[in-house]
């Protein structure tokens, strides 16, 4: 497992220090006001809607309790560490402090049996989520929803609607582990085969029968096939239910925790409006559907018809679905395994979205960072810069220097790449402005490029969000030198 680099290559003008982490976290707003919560990760059984799983959850739930502050809100979460091994939790999307990201180096991990808190405050309002960064953990069911909220935002929404996606297979199937070592050993020991790329071996391996390709990610969706697709924790068959009022508009949040999945996701009998990408607005736009890789986020809004109608969530390229129901009158609405007709008419992409002009990021960089994806499934050996993260060198930027970071995928299978501490601005091919995300979707062969401003010193991790290309060493950390 890629958990750790040995040698960090001292990069000219070495690291920045504390100091420079604790004067970013003066620059940003703070309300004086501090929200607390305790999560506990921890071995428990789930009922996942009549079929219990025995995994790892936070406060025996899944998804694990929702955290929620303003802006500038000191959020003090402790980590009670109930697991048998060394944890942290990463506040995914969130341009917090680095020494509280919850990914080592820059923040310790939280050993087994002790507790640790973490302090820091948002300086932007949206949608994100919390996980660990260690090992597979999150794909046993530790996560939680975060929402930073603008209490100056107009509320132009009556109610919300957070929706959690997740591939499931902890204490059902084949463990996150299990999967991971078969994928593993599937490449190394068939470094022989010829032709295709050592799918004979992994047919035969419980979890991993050729999973289907998809238009929207541009050849093989995945690795996996999951015995369960989830919204909010629950199987289709017992999907929960959100109730509202016909004619309210209803913002959902919908957040992709999955560890190999992308999902397209859309509501029967309705069109959404797209109002935000990873927490940060767009131009508002109306699509079918949304297409969301792992760790990716968009908010939309809803008019709710009147019915019981079903939130689909399609598994891309696996044949199989998640789903939730919004009901605005009482019924039992579609069967669980119902499609509705928006999933194959306008989805909505990286493509589709401009950021708002508020939050574009000025043009013209100065500094042009490298990201060449690599690996095969032959092999299991995804890789950035040639280099899997224990052999990793860093990227380097100076503080208020104007990035643009180029993702450049050498490999067959699409990547969900992740910038911790920032959210970039995608950069269109003619140059114009695409939205604000911090996990973009690069497709096989595809280039991404991407702006950024540093504005936040420290050591970040920059990795692919599926979390076995991600086990394998697809990560490399971007440092602030002085
Ligand atoms: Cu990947």
């Amino acid at each position: 497992m890629a958990c750790s680099r040995s040698t960090t290559a001292s990069a000219p003008g070495g690291s920045v220090g504390p100091e420079a982490i604790t004067s970013a976290e003066a620059s940003r707003p703070h309300t004086g006001r501090t929200v607390t919560a305790r999560l506990v990760p921890g071995a428990t059984d789930i009922d996942l809607g009549g079929t219990r799983a025995r995994t790892l959850a936070y406060n025996n739930q899944v998804p694990g309790p929702l955290i929620r502050a303003n802006v500038g809100d000191e959020i003090a979460v402790t980590v009670d560490n109930a697991l048998d091994h060394p944890t942290s939790l990463h506040w995914h999307g969130i341009a917090l402090r680095n020494d509280m990201d919850g990914a080592d180096p820059a923040s310790p991990n939280i050993v087994a049996g002790s507790s640790s808190t973490y302090r820091f405050s948002s300086p932007y309002p949206g949608t994100y989520w919390a996980h660990p960064h260690t090992g597979l953990d999150t794909d046993y069911g530790l996560y939680v929803p975060v929402i930073i909220d603008d209490p100056a935002e107009p509320g132009r929404y009556d109610a919300e609607w957070i929706v959690m996606l997740d591939d499931w297979t902890s204490g059902v199937g084949s463990s996150p582990q299990q999967i991971f070592d078969g994928l593993r050993s599937m490449g190394m020991g068939s470094g022989s085969m010829p032709g295709m790329p050592g799918m004979g071996d992994m047919r035969s391996m419980p979890g991993m029968t050729g999973v289907g390709t998809s238009d929207l990610l541009g050849g093989d969706a995945g690795d996996v096939n999951y015995p369960y697709y989830l919204i909010n924790g629950r199987i289709p068959a017992a999907a929960s239910t959100f109730s509202a009022k016909p004619g309210q508009r209803i913002r959902i949040r919908i957040i992709n925790a999955a560890a190999d999945t992308a999902f397209r996701v859309a509501l029967a009998g309705h069109r959404m409006t797209v109002t935000h990408s990873d927490g940060f607005p767009v131009v508002p736009t109306e699509v079918d559907a949304v297409l969301l890789g792992m760790g990716e986020r968009y908010d939309v809004i809803v008019t709710a018809g009147d019915g019981v109608f079903p939130l689909v969530a399609s598994a891309e390229g696996k044949n199989a679905v998640a789903r939730a129901l919004l009901a605005t009158t009482a019924g039992a609405g579609p069967g669980a395994d119902y499609r509705p007709p928006e999933l194959s008419r306008l989805v909505g992409t990286v493509d589709t979205f401009t950021a708002a002009p508020e939050v574009q990021l000025p043009a013209g960089s100065d500094l042009g960072l490298a990201a060449r994806l690599s690996g095969t499934m032959m092999h299991y050996d995804w890789m950035i810069n040639g280099r899997p993260y224990d052999q990793s060198v860093p990227l380097t930027v100076r503080q208020g220097q104007h990035a643009t970071l180029t993702f450049t995928n050498e490999t067959m299978m699409w990547h969900p790449m992740h910038l911790h501490g920032h959210t970039f601005q995608v950069i269109r091919e003619d140059g114009s402005p695409g939205p604000r995300k911090d996990t973009v979707i690069v497709k096989p062969m595809q280039t991404v490029a991407v702006k950024l401003v540093a504005d936040n010193p420290g050591i970040w991790m920059l990795h692919c969000h599926n979390g076995y290309h991600m086990d394998a060493g697809m990560m490399t950390t971007l440092d602030y030198v002085g």
